[in-house]
């Protein structure tokens, strides 16, 4: 059974393929676009001339590039087949615009800004996607200047300029990459929002990039998905990827200021599936199954029970189903998981209940 399941982890499933190349953040009009340009915009103003701007960078990098060149540890989350889509052995979908960063100051360049697709197994909820959208921005500053006064203007002017007049705070945070490494959060309705990671690049990072060290560097990275869920009041991740125009239209010429209103809100239906786990289980290939078999059908996933009993783990998982533009039969979403009951058993180390 552990067979299976390493080969399951290591294939890139055909409903992500799908999506690699739709390119959201490059369709006029549709909202992480909207997003993506006044980040875009902000950094043309703010420093005419500086950034270069790469925005179809293809999302199949190396190991290296994604992980080793960064400094990420060898034993660290990220790198597990769990959770970053392998391509072969070599070879991933990025797991965060970072990846290219290394690369691209290869390429003699002093200051960027990249955004795209980048891809991560994850958990099924309102706001985790198995693809999302990053930006990324680096830049080099002489060794003598203001690196650390520098990043916080730019950054808080980059808050504002997408929220407006709204508080902010910095929170010391951890990446491999950058040290010291911060979270700028954002007040917004009351709540703290993390708006992006960034930090100093290490030195190391700066010498795998031919960097010399008379040279110093900054850099963020920010998903586009969470911010546009807030700005444009959108309540749920999976519609980023509708092509109903009840979505679409209503964000169409109105950048910054549209305002996303439901057109309506279909019944949600539930369904719970109990199973024992053996070895080499991980709770993100059930997520995977149902993205699977029920593409945006399927809404949230949650454990709802667990207990073990003679060393065994018995797990309730709730599957929610539920489709943003209409409503589902009983049929069709009684197919679904019967399908789905089926998958578990015959590809995951588990014995149904
Ligand atoms: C990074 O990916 C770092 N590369 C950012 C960075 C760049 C730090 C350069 C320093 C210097 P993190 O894993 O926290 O960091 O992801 C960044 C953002 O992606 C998060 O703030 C969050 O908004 C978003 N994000 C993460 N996972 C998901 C997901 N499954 N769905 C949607 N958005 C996500
Ligand atoms: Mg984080």
């Amino acid at each position: 059974m552990a067979r299976a399941v390493s080969a399951a982890r290591g294939w890139v499933p055909e409903t992500i393929w799908r999506k690699v190349g739709t390119n959201l953040h490059l369709q006029e009009g549709h909202p992480l676009c909207t997003l993506r340009a006044a980040v875009q915009g902000y950094f043309e103003s703010s420093a005419p001339g500086e950034f270069g701007f790469f925005n179809e960078l293809h999302p199949v990098v190396s190991t290296v590039d994604c992980f080793d060149a960064l400094c990420v540890p060898r034993d660290h989350v990220s790198r597990a087949p769990s959770d970053t889509y392998y391509v072969d052995a070599g070879r991933v979908l990025r797991a965060h615009m970072t990846a290219h960063d290394v690369p691209l100051l290869r390429r003699g360049l002093k200051a960027f800004v990249n955004c795209g697709d980048v891809y991560r197994r994850d958990t099924v909820d309102r706001t985790h996607y198995p693809v999302f959208h990053q930006v990324d921005g680096l830049r080099l500053l002489r060794g003598d200047a203001d690196a650390g006064g520098e990043l916080r203007a730019t950054l808080e002017g980059l808050a504002r300029r997408l929220f407006g007049e709204v508080d902010v705070r910095w929170v010391d945070a951890y990446f491999p990459f950058t040290h010291p490494s911060w979270e700028l959060e954002v007040r917004w309705r009351g709540e703290w929002l993390e708006l992006l990671g960034c930090g100093a690049v290490r030195r190391e990072v700066l010498r795998n990039g031919g960097v010399g060290d008379e040279y110093q560097g900054w850099a963020f990275g920010l998903g586009l998905e969470r911010v546009a869920m807030v700005l444009f009041d959108i309540p749920d991740i999976r519609l980023f990827w509708s092509t109903d125009d009840r979505f679409l239209e209503q964000f169409k010429g109105r950048g910054l200021e549209a305002r996303y209103k439901p057109f309506s809100v279909y019944p949600e239906v539930c369904k719970d599936v109990s199973f024992w786990v053996g070895d080499g289980f991980h709770i993100n290939d059930v997520h995977e199954l149902a993205r699977e078999v029920a593409g945006d059908l399927v809404e949230n996933l949650s454990v709802i029970d667990r207990f073990a009993k003679d060393g065994r783990e018995s797990l309730c998982v709730r599957v929610t189903f539920r489709c943003m533009e209409r409503s589902l039969t009983h049929d069709e979403v009684n197919a679904l998981f019967a399908q789905l009951r089926q998958r578990l058993q015959n590809q995951l180390p588990v014995v149904l209940r």
